[in-house]
C-alpha cells in the first residue's frame, strides 16, 4: 500500500519526485488498509442473505434453478477461423463486397444484447456470457456477428448490475476472438438518452473499437440523417469497423393511406445514408412491424437502391416475424438478426435454431450443428430461469403490436415502470394511451430515445387521467415530463414534418425551441485535463485502477457511475458471483465456488443467519475455505 501510494502521488507521477521525495511526503504512509476482496464479497452475501437484492421485488424462496449446461467445446483446440479474422485481413470495403457476393444467408445472434434487454428488462449478467462464450465461438465459427453491447446494456450493467461495461466487453473479446462483435449505439445520443458532446461519442466510438467492437449500428431515434453521419464518420475515420447505418422501420408500406412512412421514404433514406458513409444498411424493425409482404417490397426496392449489404432486424413481438425473415432472405437480404431458442420470440429477435432448420436443403442455407446450437437454446433456457422476476409478463405473440407501436426493447420495461407507478392494473391503458400519444405528436419514429418520450407522456396522461383533448384544452397549466418538455425543444433533433405547433407552443410554455442539431449546443469534453481531475477524485480507495474508459462511463452517465463506483468500493467485484447468488444470496447449508481471479478460488458456505439483536442487526455466519467468519448485517425489513 505505501508503494501504491507512491504511484499515485501527483509529484511521483508526474516525474518531479527528487531524492528528499520520500521524507518530504508524508502521506506515502498514509496506510489504510483495504478490506480484502473475501471480506467485501462475504459482505455482499450477507446482506443479499438479510435484506435481499434491492432489484428483485419479488422473490419464490423455494423456487429450484437447474444448472445451466454450457455445450462441450475442445479448450485445446485453437479457434476456427470467423468473419472478425476475415475482417482484419480484408478490411470493412473488401469484407463488405465479400458478404454482398454470398449466396449463404448469414445470422448476428443477439442473445447477449437485444434479446436480453427485450425479455429480461436487460439484466442477463456476464457471467452467465462468459461461460458459454468460448464454446459457442468454436463450436459455431460460421455465425455472422456476436451483438453482445451497446443499447440499454450499458447503462443497466452499471446501475443495477455492480459491472463495467467495459469489462464485460473485454472479457467476452478474449474467449470469442473469431466472430464479429456487434454494437447498438444510438447516434448522438451515444448508448444514453439525450445528446452528447460530439467529441464525446468520437472517443466512444474509438475507445469501443478500441476494446474490440467491430459493427457499430447506428441509428437515430427520428431518422435524422443530419444526426447520423457524425457518428458515421468517426466509424470510418478512427476505427478500423463497419459502419452499419440503421434505418428505423414504422407504420407499414403497405397500407395505402400510409403518406409519410413510405416505401420512398425508406429508400430514400438508405440512399443518403450510403451517400453518408455506411459500408451496410440495416433495417431496424424495433417494434416488429414489418410483415412479410411488406419485407419483401422493402428488401427487393432496397436491393435496387444501394449497393451495399443489408441487414435485418426485427422483433417477434406479434409472433409472425420468422414469415418477415423467409420474404425477406427470398428477397435477398444478406443477414438476419436471430437469437438462440430459449432466449428468442415474444418481443425479442425470432428463433435461430428455428430459422436454421427452416433453412434446411434450401439454397441460402447457411449449415449449422443444429444439435450443438439446440444445447445452447437450452443453456439459455436454463439460465433465463434465474431471470423471473425481470420476465415482462407477455405470454404469447400478440397482434395489438400494430396498433400500439411499442419497440421490443421498451415494451419489457414499461411494465415494470407502470407497476413501479401503481399502474399495474392498468397496463391496458397505458399500452393504448401509447398510440394516442404518437398521434399526438405527429406520428412519430418511435425508437430509444423518442419511444421513452412517448412511453413518458402516456404514463403521465394515465397517472394523471388525462384524455389527449384535456391536454389541448387545459395544457397551459400541466407541468409536462422533463423527457417531453426536452423533446420538444428539439434535444432530440427534428422529426419528419416538424412537432406540431400548437402543441409544442401548450409543452415548452416559455422554453425556446432551435431547430439545429442539439450536439451543437454543447461544449466539447477537455479529455485530458478532466480526465486528470477525474481519476484523482475517483481512485482514492479504490481496489482496481481507473482507466480512461471508466471516465467515458462518467461522463455519459455521471450519478450511475459514482454509485457504482460506491459500490464497487463497498461490495468489490460481485460480477464474479454466480447469478443465483448475486440475486437470491445463499440457502443454509449451501456452498458457492467464488473465483476471485483465474485460478484462485474461495469455497464460501453459509452456516447460520442469526436472530437480530436490538439495534436490528443479525450475525450471518460462513466458513470461507474451512474458516469460520461472521458479518453484521442491518436487518432493514
Ligand atoms: C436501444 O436503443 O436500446 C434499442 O434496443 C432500440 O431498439
Ligand atoms: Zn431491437
Amino acid at each position: 500500500h505505501f508503494l501504491q501510494n507512491v504511484i499515485q502521488n501527483e509529484t511521483f507521477r508526474e516525474g518531479k519526485a527528487t531524492v528528499n521525495f520520500i521524507a518530504n511526503t508524508p502521506s506515502l504512509f498514509d496506510i489504510k488498509l483495504p478490506q480484502d476482496r473475501t471480506s467485501k464479497i462475504v459482505n455482499y452475501l450477507g446482506e443479499v442473505i438479510v435484506n435481499g437484492n434491492p432489484d428483485v421485488k419479488t422473490f419464490d424462496k423455494n423456487r429450484i434453478f437447474r444448472t445451466p449446461k454450457i455445450p462441450k467445446f475442445d479448450s485445446q483446440k485453437s479457434y476456427p477461423k470467423g468473419t472478425k479474422d476475415m475482417l482484419t485481413e480484408m478490411g470493412p470495403e473488401k469484407f463488405c463486397a465479400w458478404l454482398k457476393d454470398e449466396k449463404k444467408i448469414h445470422y448476428t445472434d443477439t442473445t447477449i444484447r437485444d434479446a436480453h434487454q427485450s425479455l429480461l428488462a436487460t439484466r442477463m449478467r456476464s457471467y452467465d456470457m462468459l461461460q458459454a462464450a468460448e464454446s459457442f465461438a468454436k463450436n459455431h465459427p460460421n455465425t455472422f456477428s456476436i451483438e453482445m453491447w451497446g443499447g440499454a446494456t450499458f447503462d443497466v450493467c452499471l446501475r443495477f448490475l455492480n459491472e463495467s461495461p467495459w469489462t464485460r466487453l473485454r472479457e467476452l473479446r478474449k474467449l470469442m476472438p473469431n466472430i464479429l462483435f456487434q454494437m447498438l449505439l444510438r447516434g448522438s445520443n451515444g448508448v444514453g438518452y439525450k445528446a452528447y458532446p460530439d467529441n464525446l461519442i468520437e472517443k466512444f466510438i474509438e475507445t469501443s473499437w478500441e476494446n474490440g467492437i467491430d459493427i457499430f449500428r447506428i441509428f437515430d431515434s427520428l431518422n435524422w440523417v443530419k444526426a447520423m453521419e457524425p457518428s458515421i464518420n468517426f466509424v470510418r475515420n478512427k476505427t478500423g469497423g463497419i459502419a452499419e447505418a440503421a434505418i428505423s422501420y414504422t407504420g407499414d408500406i403497405l397500407d395505402t393511406k400510409e403518406t409519410k412512412y413510405t416505401l420512398k421514404y425508406y429508400t430514400q433514406l438508405a440512399k443518403d445514408l450510403e451517400n453518408a458513409g455506411a459500408h451496410m444498411i440495416a433495417i431496424k424493425d424495433m417494434a416488429g412491424l414489418l410483415k412479410p409482404y411488406a419485407a419483401a417490397e422493402l428488401i427487393s426496392a432496397l436491393k435496387s437502391t444501394v449497393k451495399i449489404p443489408l441487414h435485418l432486424h426485427t422483433h417477434d413481438t406479434s409472433s409472425i416475424q420468422s414469415a418477415t425473415y423467409l420474404k425477406a432472405i427470398e428477397a435477398g437480404v444478406d443477414v438476419v438478426d436471430v437469437a438462440l431458442g430459449g432466449l428468442s420470440g415474444l418481443t425479442s429477435q425470432p428463433n435461430f435454431n428455428s430459422i436454421v432448420e427452416m433453412m434446411r436443403n434450401q439454397p441460402r442455407e447457411n449449415k449449422f450443428d443444429i444439435n450443438k446450437l439446440n444445447e445452447f437454446s437450452n443453456y439459455w433456457e436454463d439460465v433465463r430461469e434465474m431471470y423471473y422476476p425481470f420476465e415482462s409478463g407477455l405470454k404469447a405473440g400478440t397482434a395489438e403490436v400494430y396498433q400500439h407501436e411499442i419497440p421490443g426493447g421498451q415494451y419489457s420495461n414499461l411494465r415494470p415502470q407502470s407497476e413501479a407507478l401503481g399502474l399495474g392494473d392498468r397496463f391496458d391503458e397505458v399500452k393504448k394511451m401509447y398510440a394516442l400519444v404518437n398521434k399526438m405528436f405527429g406520428n412519430l419514429v418511435k425508437v430509444t430515445p423518442s419511444s421513452k418520450v412517448v412511453g413518458d407522456m402516456a404514463i403521465f396522461m394515465v397517472t394523471n387521467n388525462l384524455t389527449p383533448e384535456d391536454v389541448m384544452e387545459r395544457g397551459e397549466g400541466i407541468s409536462f415530463p422533463e423527457s417531453v418538455i426536452n423533446f420538444f425543444k428539439g434535444d432530440l433533433g427534428q422529426p419528419l414534418g416538424g412537432f406540431p405547433k400548437k402543441l409544442q407552443k401548450i409543452i415548452l410554455k416559455n422554453n425556446k425551441a432551435y431547430t439545429d442539431r442539439p450536439n451543437a449546443h454543447l461544449e466539447p469534453i477537455d479529455f485530458d485535463s478532466e480526465f486528470k481531475v477525474f481519476s484523482k477524485k475517483f481512485q482514492q480507495g479504490f481496489t482496481r485502477p481507473i482507466e480512461f474508459e471508466d471516465f467515458l462511463s462518467y461522463s455519459l452517465y455521471p450519478r450511475v457511475f459514482e454509485d457504482a463506483h460506491e459500490k464497487y468500493k463497498q461490495y468489490g467485484n460481485v460480477a464474479i458471483l454466480a447469478t443465483e447468488n448475486f440475486f437470491y444470496g445463499m440457502k443454509l447449508q449451501e456452498e458457492a465456488i467464488i473465483e476471485l481471479e483465474p485460478g484462485k478460488s474461495i469455497i464460501v458456505k453459509l452456516l447460520s443467519v442469526g436472530i437480530p439483536n436490538d439495534d436490528g442487526v443479525r450475525i450471518v455466519f460462513f466458513s470461507v475455505n474451512g474458516e469460520n467468519r461472521f458479518v453484521e448485517i442491518k436487518d432493514k425489513s
